[in-house]
């Protein structure tokens, strides 16, 4: 292969308007993301951490397409293997550990759902619930909220290759169409749904063919390139905040290790998990960096020992965090300050009458507040943004 001179190398990132900051950058949080997976690993074989969901293999693909996004402004709808996408969106090594421990302080829900379960109000990470493909049509009545209050945001919704199996990810993605919505859909195509193949999920050769199906682009991209993941996706973003409605972009890519830690890893040989790892993105990255003359192989090993200091001094912070108390253990679960006999009163017009939830009386509701919000007069797609 013809060598490439340093010229050249460079020419890549600087079309993307990216500066060698944001490369090292971006290097930085994918190296991050992966010495928070080995030490989230390392913590459930000793019996720390219950359950843990692994990114190694993905960081190309995640850190790539959620870098465009503008932060605390956007809207970040992860799945449970997004810890990639949540760190560009804000996260820290702290908040990912007070979450692996369902530590009080967990940003997610202090410790109320399952592990990578991210959410962050003020970074704008929407929480997700456990079935596969619940995230699609709220990720799509989001964008929807967007155009209708004439907001300039946009919506990032990452999936696996799995969701797309699932009716709601086909009604999310035709309802974006329909409205040309402010999002972008991201498949991270790993091969497998826990143990299933592609082959046993699809009939069709790549999931972004289903974008033109519901009116817009589908798009494939190496998802262990972080930059060409970038590109695709920075150009979604802005088609997006213009107007000019979602993208569905596929990255390919691999899971490096199970599925969960709850996983064995019977139904993938050894070879083929090999073979996966000689295309590791990281190591993809840190040789373009060395192309490039920002980094040598010395100093690509310091920056790790010292990244591999920081979360494991965040991982003993969060340990030595504090529990949430028993007390607290109905707080964000329910409204605070209203009993359920008053909630349902409030709902009957009958505060306090004592009547016991399953009494079929107190299923009736008032007219007004059974009657369905008015709908919009106009679609958004008739009204200017
Ligand atoms: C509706 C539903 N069906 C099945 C499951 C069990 N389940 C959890 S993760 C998963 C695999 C999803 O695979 P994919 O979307 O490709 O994401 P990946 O884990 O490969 O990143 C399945 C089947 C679930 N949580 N919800
Ligand atoms: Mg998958």
């Amino acid at each position: 292969m013809a060598t490439r001179t340093k010229e050249q190398a460079a020419s890549r990132y600087q079309k993307l308007g990216l500066s060698e900051q944001d490369l090292l950058s971006m290097h930085r949080t994918m190296v991050t993301a992966r010495l928070c997976d080995e030490a989230q690993f390392r913590l459930n074989r000793q019996g720390k951490a219950p359950f843990v969901v692994p990114v190694s293999g993905h960081e190309g693909c995640q850190i790539g397409s959620a870098w465009p996004y503008r932060k605390s402004h956007d809207v970040f709808v992860p799945y449970y293997r997004d810890m990639g996408v949540c760190l560009v969106a804000g996260m820290t090594p702290r908040d990912v550990f007070l979450g692996v421990f369902g530590k009080r302080d967990d940003p997610s829900s202090s410790g109320r759902q399952m592990p990578a379960h991210w959410g962050s109000r003020c970074l704008g990470i929407v929480t997700g619930s456990s079935p596969i493909a619940t995230q699609i049509p709220h990720a799509a009545g989001i964008a929807y909220a967007i155009t209708y209050r004439g907001e300039d945001a946009v919506v990032g919704c990452w999936f696996g290759d799995g969701a797309t199996s699932e009716g709601d990810w086909h009604e999310g993605l035709n309802f974006s169409g329909i409205h040309r919505l402010p999002v972008v859909w991201y498949c991270e195509n790993n091969m497998y749904a826990i143990s299933v193949p592609l082959s046993k999920q699809m009939a069709v050769k790549d999931v972004a063919e289903r974008g033109p199906a519901y009116g817009f682009e589908g798009i494939v991209v190496d998802g262990n390139d972080v930059l060409g993941c970038y590109e695709a996706s920075r150009a979604a973003v802005e088609r997006a905040r213009e107007g000019r409605g979602p993208t569905l972009i596929e990255m390919k890519t691999y899971r490096f290790h199970p599925h969960t830690s709850d996983d064995d890893r019977t139904y993938r040989s050894r070879e083929e998990v090999e073979e996966a790892k000689r295309k590791d993105p990281i190591v993809l990255f840190g040789n373009y960096l060395k192309e490039l003359g920002l980094a040598d192989d010395g100093e690509l090993e310091r920056l790790r020992s010292e990244l591999k200091e920081q979360v494991d001094a965040e991982v003993e912070a969060a340990w030595n965090a504090s529990d949430p108390s028993p007390e607290e253990a109905l707080n964000h679960v329910f409204s605070q300050g209203e009993s359920n006999e008053q909630r349902v009163g409030r709902t009957t017009g009958r505060a306090g009458s004592g009547e016991a939830p399953g009494d079929a009386s107190i299923l009736e509701t008032t007219g007004s507040e059974a009657s369905p919000a008015e709908p919009p007069s106009e679609s958004p797609s008739e009204s200017p943004r």
